[in-house]
C-alpha cells in the first residue's frame, strides 16, 4: 500500500483506522497467521472464557495472530452461535485477543430468512430483506442483534475493540443463500450497501473493517462481479481451500493471489487469505511445502486456517498430530507472525 487509506465508515473510531493503518505494516514484515476459533475450543477441550489456550500454542508456544469468531445466531438474539458457543464468552475471548495485541475477525453464517433453516439452505432470500421488501423489518431486527454485540466489544476502560467484519463471504460460490444463483449481484450489492448503512449511520457500529471476500475465482473477472464499491469496503480477501490435489491448490493460489494483489493494490486497500486449509492435514509437509511457498511474497497481511471442531473436521494442528513437526518448523520462519511477532506491529 502506497498511502493511507480512509476508513469506509466516516465516523469509525480512531482504533478502526489504525487497524486498517496497522495491516499493511504487518504485509511488509512477512504474514500474520490466523486460526477459526483458536481460543474458543480445540480438540478435546473449550473454553468457559478464562483459559489462555489454543491448540496453536499448546503446539507451539505462542498463539495466532489473528483469530476468527463465528457470528451466526447473533441476529436472533441467541445466547449460541450456531457451533454451540456461548457469545458472553466469545465476547470475553475477543477482549482478551485484543489485550495480548491481537487481531479479531468475525464470519458471519446468519439462518435462511425466509426458510428459517441454516445459511446453507439456499431458497432465495436477499430480494426480500432490501428496504421495500417483505421482510426488511425482519432484517432490521437481525441487525439490532448484531449490532448490540459488535457495540458491546469493549476493552476495560470502555473503549470498543476495533473487529475484521467479513459478511456474506463467498458469495461467488453456490452454497449460501446470499451466493450465486440465489441472488443477483445488484441484489447482493444492494444488501451489502444497506447493511453497511444500517450498521454505521442508523446502530452508530463504528468498530468494523468491512472485508469483502469472495471464494476462489473460476473466471478472471469474478472478483468484483459482486464487489459493493469501494465507499463500502475497507480491505480484500479470498478465501481458498485445498480440496483437491496439492498441485491444483498451489496452481489456485498463485494465480487467485495474483489476482487479489492486482486489483488490492489499485485500490490501495490490504489484502488477506481470508480462509484456507486442508482437512484433517494428512500431507506431512502441507504447512513448509504447500502453503507457505505460495503465501512468501504475495504481499497479504494474514492467513487463515479454518476451525478445529474435532478429529474429523480441524485445519490446524493439535498436540499428537502428524504435521506437528512440520508446523513447528513453518512457525519458526521469520516470515510467518504469530501473537508475540503482531504485538509489536502497531
Ligand atoms: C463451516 C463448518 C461448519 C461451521 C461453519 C461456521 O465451514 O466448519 O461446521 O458451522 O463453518 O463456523
Amino acid at each position: 500500500m502506497l498511502e493511507k487509506r480512509t476508513t469506509a465508515d466516516p465516523k469509525a473510531h480512531k482504533r478502526t483506522q489504525a487497524l486498517l493503518d496497522r495491516l499493511p505494516k504487518i504485509a511488509k514484515k512477512g504474514y500474520a497467521f490466523g486460526h477459526q476459533e483458536a481460543l474458543t475450543y480445540g480438540i478435546g477441550w473449550k473454553n468457559s472464557g478464562s483459559q489462555n489456550k489454543s491448540d496453536i500454542k499448546t503446539v507451539c508456544g505462542d498463539h495466532p495472530a489473528v483469530v476468527g469468531f463465528e457470528l451466526g445466531n447473533i441476529e436472533k438474539g441467541s445466547s449460541h452461535s450456531i457451533d454451540s458457543v456461548s457469545f458472553k464468552t466469545m465476547r470475553k475471548l475477543i477482549r482478551t485477543i485484543h489485550k495480548k495485541g491481537g487481531i479479531v475477525t468475525l464470519s458471519w453464517h446468519p439462518d435462511n430468512p425466509v426458510s428459517k433453516k441454516d445459511a446453507w439452505d439456499t431458497t432465495p432470500a436477499v430480494a426480500s430483506l432490501l428496504k421495500n421488501g417483505p421482510l426488511s423489518s425482519v432484517y432490521r431486527d437481525w441487525l439490532l442483534n448484531l449490532a448490540a454485540f459488535l457495540r458491546g466489544l469493549k476493552d476495560k476502560k470502555g473503549k470498543r475493540i476495533p473487529v475484521i467484519f467479513r459478511p456474506f463471504h463467498e458469495m461467488n460460490g453456490g452454497w449460501f443463500w446470499w451466493g450465486k444463483g440465489h441472488c443477483s449481484p445488484q441484489a447482493f450489492i444492494q444488501l451489502w450497501r444497506e447493511t453497511f448503512q444500517l450498521l454505521t449511520t442508523d446502530l452508530k457500529v463504528h468498530n468494523l473493517i468491512y472485508c469483502y471476500s469472495p471464494n476462489l475465482l473460476v473466471r478472471k473477472n469474478d472478483f468484483l462481479k459482486y464487489y459493493p464499491g469501494d465507499a463500502y469496503v475497507d480491505m480484500l480477501g479470498i478465501d481458498i481451500y485445498q480440496h483437491f490435489t496439492t498441485a491444483l491448490f498451489k496452481r489456485h493460489l498463485k494465480k487467485d493471489l495474483k489476482l487479489l494483489r492486482d486489483i488490492a493494490e489499485e485500490k490501495n486497500m490490504p489484502y488477506a487469505l481470508t480462509e484456507t486449509g486442508l482437512e484433517k492435514i494428512k500431507k506431512k509437509d502441507w504447512f513448509t511445502n504447500v502453503l507457505h511457498p505460495a503465501l512468501v511474497g504475495s504481499g497479504i497481511c494474514y492467513v487463515l486456517v479454518w476451525r478445529n471442531d474435532s478429529p474429523g473436521h480441524h485445519y490446524a494442528p493439535y498436540p499428537g498430530h502428524s504435521v506437528v513437526p512440520d508446523f513447528t518448523e513453518y512457525v519458526s520462519n521469520d516470515k510467518v507472525l504469530l501473537l508475540k511477532a503482531v504485538r509489536e506491529i502497531k
